[in-house]
């Protein structure tokens, strides 16, 4: 449908003109041999913006979150992560499938966090009765707390725990560079005390594959060998780095655009009596909201929105989630807002 007003995901972006282009053009070459000269200057970029040695691209964002893990840790050791985490709920278990790692979940605050002290006392003493716990990974922007920001202090004060006790931190920056937008500082520091970061390149920044896990080069060295067990080495991969650079590129400086949209959003639902909104954790493209159950019911609202062309995604019966991204512009929110107007009139 033509005039569809995606907002199930910023996933759905399509690659730009610009950057269709620079795939048609770009010089290639066996990436497994490490002599595709676009894919090793997007890793470079990549490794410069995060402020880290090296980087390695990845096809998806689970990728490099999975090759992380399985390079930080070993069969049976352990990764605390938050009990909302991305790679704890949406990555398919791939920790367990394929790492036979040991998963420490501890409850992630409202705002995205995990309480330090909860992270100090879940990393557990030298016993013969006790896992290896190797890894603390952190999401930054938080999707399931509802796109919220990590700031550059917290991070300081949560990896100076795990340092503390020899645990690396590796950080899921999915959508940092919407963490960074927000707080006005550059992505590296979101990510400097981080081990290892992973950022997604086919989200708010429009290409259509790829992400960028970033390192030590130590540590980069032995996460290459790790994507080619998960079979992810690619070959003339440049055609979808080309994408990535223009991305990295062009893409970064338009995303408080989203995040106004977004915004724009939250409060005109916020005025809905059938929906409840938390407009402070509305705070960059992601907008999770409940529909009231004696009111109305999120897969049926959802439903009746698909037919006068707007996709918003239900996630159970009442919750339901809206992410902004580019080709959705202020007029696209407005005509949203009308639809749910209406829609939430009829039930
Ligand atoms: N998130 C997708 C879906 O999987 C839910 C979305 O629409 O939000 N980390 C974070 C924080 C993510 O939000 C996602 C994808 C990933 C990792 C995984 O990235 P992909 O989809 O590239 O494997």
């Amino acid at each position: 449908m033509a005039n569809l007003i995606d907002l199930r995901s910023d996933t759905v972006t399509l690659p730009t003109q610009a950057m269709r282009d620079a795939m048609y053009h770009a010089e290639l070459g066996d990436d497994v041999f490490g002599e595709d000269p676009t894919v090793n200057r997007l890793q470079e970029m990549a490794a410069e913006r995060m402020g880290k040695q090296a980087a390695l691209f990845v096809a998806s964002g689970t990728m490099a979150n999975l090759v992380s893990m399985l390079t930080h840790c070993g069969r049976g050791e352990g990764v605390i992560m938050g009990d909302l985490a991305h790679t704890f709920i949406s990555e398919a278990g791939g920790s367990a499938a394929l790492g036979g790692l040991y998963i420490r979940m501890l409850p992630n605050q409202p705002d995205g966090t995990l309480v330090p002290a909860q992270i100090e006392a879940a990393i557990p003493s030298e016993d013969i009765h006790h896992p290896y716990v190797k890894l603390l990974c952190l999401e930054n922007t938080h999707n399931y707390c509802g796109g919220t920001v990590l700031r550059p202090e917290y991070m300081a004060e949560a990896a100076a725990v795990a340092h503390k006790h020899g645990l690396a931190l590796h950080l899921d920056g999915a959508r940092i560079f919407n963490a960074a937008a927000v707080l006005g500082v550059p992505a590296r520091e979101l990510a400097a005390q981080a081990d290892s970061v992973m950022f997604c390149l086919s989200k708010g920044l429009c290409a259509p594959v790829g992400s960028v896990l970033c390192g030590s080069a130590q540590f980069i060295a032995k996460a290459l060998r790790t994507r080619k067990i998960v079979g992810g080495g690619m070959r003339q991969a440049g055609v979808l780095a080309a994408a990535g650079i223009v991305a990295l590129e062009q893409m970064v400086q338009r995303l408080q655009d989203d995040h106004d949209n977004a915004r724009l959003f939250a409060e005109g639902i916020a005025e809905m009596p059938s929906v409840r909104v938390d407009l402070a954790r509305v705070q960059t493209n992601i907008v999770w909201f409940d529909v009231v159950p004696d009111r109305a019911n999120a897969l049926e609202l959802a439903s009746t929105l698909r037919k006068e062309g707007v996709l918003i995604m239900a996630s159970s019966a009442t919750r339901m989630r809206a992410v902004t991204h580019h080709g959705i512009e202020r007029k696209h929110i407005e005509r949203t807002l009308q639809a749910m107007h209406a829609a939430l009139a009829q039930h």
